[in-house]
């Protein structure tokens, strides 16, 4: 079988004007990144790299070694290319500026270094999320103010996922494409060709242990799935929960279903649990190109206006009719006051 490298797609990508060569430069590099990355992974005790670093993030989070590790490879792999204006990273408080001896580009670039980093020790899969954006025309030096834009203008984004195998998910507007690292190699390899999210499904994930906190419309959604063949959907469901929201995502292209982190009492103040800009947006670009939706419950994530670099949001994507369920829930609890 001919075997069609991630170089050889960006390019017919790129003569097909879905990219432009710097684009495709910017993802070129972002794959290199995400192979180191995947190697400091498997390596796991063999390197030293498992355990907390000892620090926290502006999220107040502890990090672990691998967070910060995963953090600087992208970081450094990205600065010196010329493609790009400034990076954001869940890790970092402020944007990140291209140092000055380097040229800069027109995009930026926004990422989760190391996503679901609570199954890191435990030998569990977690992951790498990216989103692009333009940086807006005229910018001389770009601002946080230059980042908060909505996802519906996202011209690509992707994740990695360090599993079984290591696979990088994108999209640059043009359907979802995977590509499995072949580590002799050295290159990732086209192997998933536009990915649809299937539409029927019996799976679910959410955390339940959040259950007593969640608001009506999620629980009253959950309550009949799990009410199964004798409740009103007549049908047994399944539910799965990684806690790394690549993995929960990944299984959902591939097997459908629906991924919930809802907003709950516990996370109220804070808008929700996952961020906005490097977890939501990419993911819901991933998810509606492969025919999926995406919502907050009251309406399409991709069209948020970010009002924070580090926002958080609610979060319900996958199978189309799903989304579309639980939006109709939100909408009757609204309108019968909570
Ligand atoms: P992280 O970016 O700090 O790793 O947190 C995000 C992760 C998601 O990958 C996952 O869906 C969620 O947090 C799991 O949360 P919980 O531990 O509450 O189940
Ligand atoms: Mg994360």
């Amino acid at each position: 079988m001919k075997r069609i490298t991630l170089t050889q797609f960006l390019i017919e990508q790129q003569r097909k004007a879905y990219v432009t060569a710097d684009l495709r430069l910017l993802i070129e590099v972002v794959a290199r990144a995400v192979k180191a990355i995947s190697c400091n992974v498997a390596k796991g005790a063999l390197a030293g790299v498992l355990g907390e670093a000892g620090s926290s993030n502006v999220q107040g989070e502890a990090q672990k070694k691998l967070d910060v590790i995963a953090n600087e490879i992208l970081l450094q792999a990205n600065e010196w290319g010329g493609h790009l204006a400034a990076m954001a990273s869940e890790e970092e408080e402020g944007i990140w500026k291209i140092p000055s001896d380097y040229p800069k580009g027109g995009y930026l670039l926004l990422f989760d270094p190391l996503d679901g980093s609570s199954n890191i020790d435990v030998n569990i899969s977690v992951g790498t999320i990216f989103s692009v954006l333009r940086c807006p025309r005229n910018t001389i030096e770009p601002n946080e103010a230059s980042f908060l834009q909505p996802g519906n203008t996202q011209v690509a984004a992707g994740y990695a996922l360090y599993g079984p195998s290591t696979l990088l998910i994108l999209t640059v507007g043009n359907g979802v494409h995977g590509f499995t690292l072949d580590r002799e190699m050295g290159s990732f390899i086209y192997t998933h060709v536009d990915i649809r999210v299937p539409e029927q499904t019996n799976e679910y994930a959410i955390n339940s242990s959040n259950a007593r906190h969640w608001e009506r419309p999620v629980r009253r959604y959950v309550d009949e799935l799990q009410r199964g063949s004798l409740g009103p959907r007549a049908k047994d469901y399944n539910m799965r929960w990684v806690a790394s929201m690549v993995a929960d995502v990944h299984r959902i292209l591939t097997r459908g279903g629906v991924f919930m982190y809802p907003v709950d009492e516990r996370n109220r103040s804070q808008g929700g649990k996952l961020r906005l800009m490097y977890e939501a947006n990419p993911m819901a670009m991933l998810v509606e190109q492969a025919g999926g939706a995406a919502s907050t419950g009251h309406g399409r994530i991709l069209d948020l206006q970010p009002e924070r670099l580090h926002q958080r949001v609610p979060v319900m994507l996958g199978s189309r009719s799903e989304v579309e369920i639980i939006e109709a829930y939100h909408r009757e609890a609204a309108a019968s006051g909570g």
